[in-house]
């Protein structure tokens, strides 16, 4: 699992790197010296399929950016599946994004999941890695430094509203609405890393994104997203749930199932499973 985590630490960084130095609105043409550049997602799947590459326990990797999982190393026991940029369209708004790993040992599917860790590329750089606790590192002068340990409060103060709000159940609205009643207060920014990050690192609080009428299963991957999230949550002792049961208890069919996902802390998943089991 070091050598894992040591990959995940050199892609972050250079990930880091090829955000901080792209040339903006190049993406698949010709830049000025007349080279093609790639478009800055894929820049980064490269960046970790290459970095995997050198980890011999790592067997079989899965990227948001590719639809099929690769094989690397027959020996290796582990499997990972990862969202190589997520919220890119928000680099170009300078907002923050980030990377997503889940960590999984034989075999993808939630019952396989040993560690999940993300990467949020903001005016610093974090990482979260969750294994046994849920632990925050730093980039700090080129290298990754321990700073805590997550925990999340029993009921938190930040509500983060998923999908296209024409298109929710009505209940969904009215739940949404009871938190903001509540005194909650509307924390989104369209990034599902910094969005979850800040409801962690504040206490606590829920991100929702639900299935909508135009998105019955929701808009976030199991694999690459939720699955990695759930873990996250629950080990800094959170829920994470898909409207009624745990996430971590659904499986998947395609490598990109996507699901309706509700993470938070104890106190606002209750309501979302009251809600939910009299409605959903
Ligand atoms: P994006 O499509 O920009 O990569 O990965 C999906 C995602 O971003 C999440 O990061 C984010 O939480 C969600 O989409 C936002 O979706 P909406 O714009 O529908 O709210
Ligand atoms: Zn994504």
């Amino acid at each position: 699992m070091n050598q894992v985590f040591d990959a995940i630490q050199r892609s972050a960084k250079r990930i880091k790197n090829a955000i901080d130095i792209k040339d903006i609105g190049y993406s698949q043409q010709e830049n000025s010296s007349g080279e093609t550049q790639l478009q800055l997602d894929i820049q980064c799947d490269m960046i970790i399929e290459e970095e995997f590459s050198k980890v011999a326990a790592v067997h079989t990797i899965s990227s948001e950016e590719k639809e099929h999982a690769e094989e690397l190393h027959a020996d290796g026991k582990y499997f990972i599946s990862y969202d190589p940029l997520d919220g890119s369209s928000l680099v170009d708004v300078n907002l923050s994004v980030g990377s997503i790993f889940g960590i999984y040992e034989g075999g993808f599917g939630a019952e396989n999941m040993v560690a999940s860790c993300y990467v949020v590329y903001g005016p610093r750089v974090e990482m979260v890695f969750a294994q046994n606790k849920v632990k925050l590192y730093l980039l700090q002068a080129g290298d990754f430094e321990y700073v805590k340990e997550i925990r999340l409060t029993e009921k938190g103060k930040l509500n983060a509203p998923g999908g296209t709000q024409q298109n929710w159940e009505p209940y969904h609205k009215e739940m949404v609405d009871s938190f903001f009643k509540e005194g909650y207060r509307l924390r989104y920014s369209g990034g599902m890393v910094p969005d979850l990050h800040q409801i962690l690192l504040k206490g606590g609080g829920l991100f929702s994104y639900p299935g909508t009428s135009d998105k019955p299963e929701g808009k976030l991957r199991r694999l690459f997203e939720v699955f990695p999230f759930a873990f996250v949550y629950e080990k800094a002792g959170g829920e994470a749930i898909d409207g009624k049961g745990r996430l971590l208890e659904l499986g998947y069919r395609h490598l990109h199932d996507t699901s309706p996902c509700f993470f938070g802390s104890k106190y606002e998943i209750a309501r979302v499973k009251e809600v939910y089991s009299q409605n959903g």
